[in-house]
């Protein structure tokens, strides 16, 4: 069984990225959360929906590593985690054919593929990758949209908890995360986004998605590599 420090709450204790874009980010670990966008078997490994749209997956799977140390520190740290997965119920009665009729992929959502059946809860391909594996204690979506708080219920359960900022990574960057954080932000939540931690199938739609993220004074929010977030946890208080 998955145990691990994800179940505790940790204290109050605000810290402060100085090289944030647009300008420092200041969060209180107790009202924060990581949130890890579908990272998940789909998406990352051969086989999957991603590959089935025609994209190169290796480009996804480069950014784990950092990925692992971020969630490692996080969770060491105390703080809350989420984790969401693209997932759909088996009739597919949540996923509308303006979604599923999208592009010319060699699969469709719901089709079976080499990893089960394409972004249907439950299957194999629609785990989170065994790297980033969720523990218990941690908050787990199936979102049936782009964004993480369309249909899911993510909002109220990070209001008992007094959550008020987000730290994001995950894919794909312009697709679901971007998504999650604009929808983060009507919500009130201030979020950040972790450069090294997030990817695309194109290069050009990332680099332009942190440029909108941060455009415009933090208009969407925050971004920062995760190497500065490391350096705040670890930094003695
Ligand atoms: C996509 C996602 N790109 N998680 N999903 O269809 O970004």
């Amino acid at each position: 069984m998955n145990t691990g420090p994800a179940t505790r709450q940790p204290a109050s204790r605000t810290l402060r990225i100085e090289r944030a874009l647009p300008f420092p980010y200041e969060f209180d670990i107790a009202r924060t959360a990581l949130v890890l966008i579908d990272m998940q078997r789909d998406f990352i490994e051969p086989g999957g929906f991603g590959e089935t749209l025609g994209n190169d997956v290796s480009l996804l799977e480069a950014i784990v590593p950092a990925t692992r140390r971020a969630l490692h520190a996080w969770r060491q740290a105390g703080g809350l985690v989420v984790h969401t997965r693209e997932a759909h119920l088996a009739d597919l009665s949540d996923c509308p054919p303006a979604k599923r009729n999208r592009g010319n992929p060699t699969l469709r959502i719901g089709d079976e593929g080499p990893m089960g059946r394409i972004l249907v809860a439950g299957e194999p391909g629609n785990r989170i990758i065994d790297a980033l594996a969720p523990l218990d204690g941690e908050i787990v979506i199936d979102k049936p949209g782009k964004g993480a708080f369309y249909a899911t219920g993510l909002h109220e359960r990070l209001q008992q908890r007094g959550i008020t900022h987000l730290l994001f990574g995950g894919v794909t960057t312009e697709v679901c995360v971007q998504t999650s954080m604009r929808e983060a932000n009507d919500r009130g939540y201030d979020g950040l986004l972790l450069e090294d931690c997030t990817e695309s199938y194109f290069p050009a739609f990332k680099a332009a998605t942190l440029d909108m993220v941060r455009a415009q004074g933090g208009i969407v929010g925050w971004t920062a590599p995760s190497t500065e977030l490391l350096a705040v946890l670890h930094r003695p208080s």
